[in-house]
């Protein structure tokens, strides 16, 4: 079974929770243990990738590295063209809908597109939209930030990605924010759509990851609160524990 359709299995149980793992921010045996401990904790998925650009090489290590350590699989969650792997479970195949810059709405999927079908990975379609504050992908990504409580725009955008054919819409609110999308613009969003909406940005504690599964978002990421920390398992697991049992809204 592909990794999407998997996604879509599990959705019927119970949402999910994927660990973001920068390869720039440590190096690949660290990367690693990460994942190992994410697992432990009981995630679901491990996505690989961020704004920081990095080179195939890296990717290549960093994802081979966790492979021998943790059985998760794993999806790119590129910054760039180059931030591709065959060793990748699947990769995001997405656009920043909410850029003014051709870049990223789909000149670096031009350019990884005849590498991706080489190494024949399977790729997601994702619409992935930034909201206020952004953050590094907000400035890298030269996005129009969405306002994270009005949900017209929100709306606007995730309905025509699944016009598109998109498969997922992901609401980022930039890795490391202060503040997470306002449930409000989650459920919104949930209410118009029908494909399954990844959450991700300032999400630290399970009292808030409670509250954004519960507003409609199916999978929920959270990537900073592991980074540089020793105590990985505790802080992972409740957040893990408040996604899994949260059974308002499912899709
Ligand atoms: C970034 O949404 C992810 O793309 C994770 O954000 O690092 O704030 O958990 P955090």
């Amino acid at each position: 079974m592909n990794v999407y359709s998997e996604i879509l299995e599990t959705l019927k149980k119970q949402k999910i929770h994927m660990t973001l793992i920068d390869p720039a921010r440590q190096a690949p045996e660290q990367s690693a243990d990460i994942a190992w401990e994410a697992e432990r904790a009981g995630t679901d998925y491990v996505m690989i990738g961020g704004s920081t650009e990095i080179d195939r090489n890296r990717m290549d290590e960093t994802i081979r590295e966790i492979k021998k350590k943790c059985g998760r699989k794993i999806i790119i969650f590129p910054g760039s063209s180059a931030m591709i792997s065959p060793h990748a479970d699947a990769i995001y195949f997405m656009s920043l809908l909410n850029s003014r810059s051709p870049e990223f709405l789909f000149r670096h999927q031009v350019r990884a597109a005849p590498h991706l079908k080489k190494m024949g990975i399977e790729t997601i379609p994702m619409g992935y939209l930034v909201f206020y504050p952004g953050m590094t992908v907000g400035k890298v990504g030269e996005a129009d930030l969405l306002d994270g409580n009005d949900p017209v725009p929100a709306i606007s955008y995730s309905l025509a990605a699944e016009m598109m054919g998109m498969k997922l819409v992901y609401l980022e609110s930039g890795s490391g924010s202060p503040s997470t999308v306002s449930p409000g613009v989650i459920s919104a969003v949930k209410r118009e759509t029908s494909v399954p909406i990844v959450v991700g940005g300032g999400i630290r504690d399970s009292e808030t990851a409670r509250k954004i599964a519960e507003s409609g978002a199916d999978i929920i990421v959270t990537g900073t609160i592991v980074e540089g920390c020793t105590d990985i398992y505790d802080r992972l697991m409740p957040i893990i524990k408040a996604v899994h049992s949260s059974n308002m809204n499912r899709f």
